[in-house]
């Protein structure tokens, strides 16, 4: 484990310090060219410095087949609203921080934290609904776990330590042993670190600086429609893996002209390293199925082999097969379950498996029922897609953000198509690069961990935003960004209808160039008159399937009253039935997904007594209570069986 890689760095830093003191004097005298050299050289030494101080690597495909140690369970945690544990009182970030986990080594030392005496909270867990004094925090939260290498345990000899996080919302400093192993954005994708250098056998502790304070220049950005939960809300592990290891691979479904005999299945693999000659064995037994490749010179493989149609079972929502699958390499075997399905768009028609379908869908957010928290398991996963089953649905919108892959993975296993959607929602900051970066890494990362689920049909890239030239070099950026990384699936976001005059409701939006999928919201009812939904007339000049991708409005589960009494089950109940009435009348309607499954935590939602800080658009109340409007959408998605309408 003993590496001079370091040194290096100290070395560069020094270098640069040098430069910089020493040199400044004559830097006025020097010519043009050797000012830009000197810069060159700088910036190369600090490269090399921040190279190594990030560990991180892409997280590998299908974690939870890996060999690994969980270090879910009980963290320590304290509050530091004013970042003390990290800068200093110059605000310069400070050698001394809390993640050095020091203990006085004498009775008259100065340390003014302990991690070890204080409280803990679950991990995974938002913070906010563990303890009471967070309910509304918003800032730094440290947070720490002892964990133990045992020899032996994890194959120290020849394999890398990979320190993997579901996700952290919203930044994470990660440390081990009281060394940086990186920082991460993004508080639903997953990433890692390799911390084979500052892990080792025996005791070792890690503390991860968490932030959830919102930004501007953030995705999402400073405002939005959900809680915002704090913490270290997905999964933690140690994985251990061979120094050469598969990083990711793709199995799918190719989409044929015509059925044939035969059915190709496509396959392709990537190492961490850019390695040839690798044997890579993909085994389905139950198609009897065994087939080698070899690695190129970039640690890669791509190809495919064929299947007889007769014996390929196709997932679907009626029959949502998965295979078990088998991918070797030297000692490493990774087992997957992998559905296959094709996705396509015919004109106005959405195809699964060649056939019409419509989509009977439901949007929901990554909040509990019942304890309303965030969500972070199958079986928190499970009430709420038993849910969407009574509701007749055979698709989740899955809003606003990637779930957890538990929850993707269980929606597969239950048969639910599903849309996964990146938080550019509202007024992100289209023309700062790091934004734009940001949502790019999101995005990638998104696909990256969930591009072999059969179930996922949609990738969405933003929720409602305002057209403007910037939002479209952002968006269509996206758009080719997700098309480059995935070409067999469908692209969408959910836009708005704009140029409402005379009740004519018309779809006009740059980004209809880029989408497959024409999706909107719409709340008529809500934000709009309710007795304007049968004078509604809809005008989408577009030869492409469309989804109405939120409708809806608000109830308090309970409260009873006049169809004309806001809050009350019976107007949302009429709400649901002028809207759908009006929706049947629009062309290539291809599905509908009502916002939204359950009421949801917002602090935009304050009205007491009604809304106590949910939003109450939900078809079920936090508490699990059907409203009327469930038995309204039901009835009419059991007339949208097969096909379109
Ligand atoms: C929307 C947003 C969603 C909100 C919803 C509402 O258009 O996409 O995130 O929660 O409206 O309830 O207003």
């Amino acid at each position: 484990m003993f590496s001079l890689r370091p040194f290096f760095s100290y070395f560069l830093l020094a270098l640069c310090a040098f430069i910089r003191i020493f040199a400044g004097y004559y830097y006025m005298n020097l010519t043009m060219k050797a000012k830009k050299m000197m810069l060159l050289l700088a910036i190369t030494a600090m490269g090399a410095v921040n190279a190594k101080a990030q560990h991180e690597v892409t997280a590998p495909q299908n974690v939870y087949a890996r060999e690994s140690m969980s270090l879910n369970g009980d963290w320590n945690y304290f509050v530091d609203q004013q970042e003390q544990g990290y800068y200093d009182y110059r605000m310069n970030p400070t050698r001394w921080g809390y993640f050095l986990n020091a203990k006085p080594q004498r009775p008259s030392d100065l340390v003014e934290y302990d991690f070890d005496a204080c409280p803990t909270m679950h991990v995974p867990g938002d913070w906010n609904t563990q303890d009471e004094q967070l309910f509304w925090y918003e800032g730094t939260i440290w947070l720490k776990r002892d964990f133990e290498i045992e020899s032996g345990k994890l194959k120290v000899e020849n394999s890398r330590f990979l320190l993997y996080f579901g996700a952290v919302n919203y930044e994470a400093i990660v440390y081990v042993n009281g060394k940086k192993a990186g920082r991460h954005e993004g508080g639903f994708t997953p990433f890692c670190f390799d911390v084979t250098d500052l892990a080792k056998e025996g005791k070792n502790f890690v503390i991860v600086k968490v932030d959830n304070k919102r930004h501007q220049d953030n995705v999402p950005t400073l405002i939005f429609d959900w809680w915002n939960y704090g913490g270290i809300t997905r999964d933690v592990l140690l994985i251990s893996v061979p120094k050469t290891y598969i990083e990711d691979y793709t199995l799918s479904l190719k989409k044929q002209e015509k059925t044939g005999k035969k059915q190709e299945i496509a396959f392709s693999l990537k190492l961490n390293r850019p390695e040839a000659g690798h044997t890579v064995t993909v085994a389905i037994p139950e198609l009897k199925l065994k087939q080698q490749f070899v690695t190129d010179d970039k640690g890669c493989l791509s190809s495919q082999f064929s299947v007889a149609s007769s014996k390929l079972q196709l997932w679907s929502p009626e029959t949502p097969k998965l295979y078990q699958v088998e991918i070797a390499c030297g000692d490493e075997v990774i087992n997957d379950e992998i559905g296959f399905r094709t996705i396509e768009t015919r004109g106005r028609q959405l195809l699964l498996n060649g056939k019409p379908i419509f989509l009977r869908g439901v949007c929901s957010h990554e909040e509990t029922a019942y304890t309303s928290r965030r969500c972070n398991s199958a079986e928190d996963a499970d009430t709420l897609l038993s849910w969407a089953r009574q509701l007749g649905c055979n698709f989740i919108r899955l809003a606003h953000y990637p779930h957890n892959e538990h929850a993707v993975r269980e929606a597969e296993r239950q048969g639910f198509l599903l849309w996964s959607e990146i938080p550019v929602y509202w007024t992100i900051s289209w023309k700062n690069e790091n934004t734009y970066a940001n949502a790019e890494r999101q995005l990638t990362d998104m696909i990256r961990r969930d591009h072999n689920r059969a179930a996922i049909i949609i990738w969405s890239l933003a929720n409602e935003t305002p057209h403007s030239d910037a939002r479209d070099q952002f968006l269509g950026r996206l758009a080719k960004t997700a098309r480059s990384l995935d070409n067999t699936r469908l692209i969408s976001m959910a836009m708005e209808v704009t140029g409402a005059s005379n009740y004519v409701n018309r779809l006009q939006d740059n980004m209809n160039q880029y989408v497959d999928v024409v999706s909107f919201n719409q709340y008529i009812g809500w934000y709009r008159d309710v007795n304007d939904a049968p004078k509604m007339k809809w005008e989408i000049p577009y030869e492409k399937p469309v989804i109405i991708s939120e409708f809806g409005g608000g109830a308090k589960a309970g409260l009873h009253g006049d169809k004309e009494q806001r809050w009350t089950e019976e107007f949302q109940e009429n709400l649901y039935r002028e809207n759908l009435a009006m929706l049947d009348k629009i062309e290539g309607l291809a599905g509908t997904c009502p916002w939204v499954l359950k009421d949801f935590r917002s602090p935009r939602r304050p009205l007491p007594g009604i809304q106590d800080g949910f939003n109450r658009k939900g078809l079920f109340s936090d508490q699990g209570k059907r409203k009327k409007a469930f038995y309204v959408l039901r009835e009419w998605y059991e007339g949208k069986t097969t096909n379109t309408k």
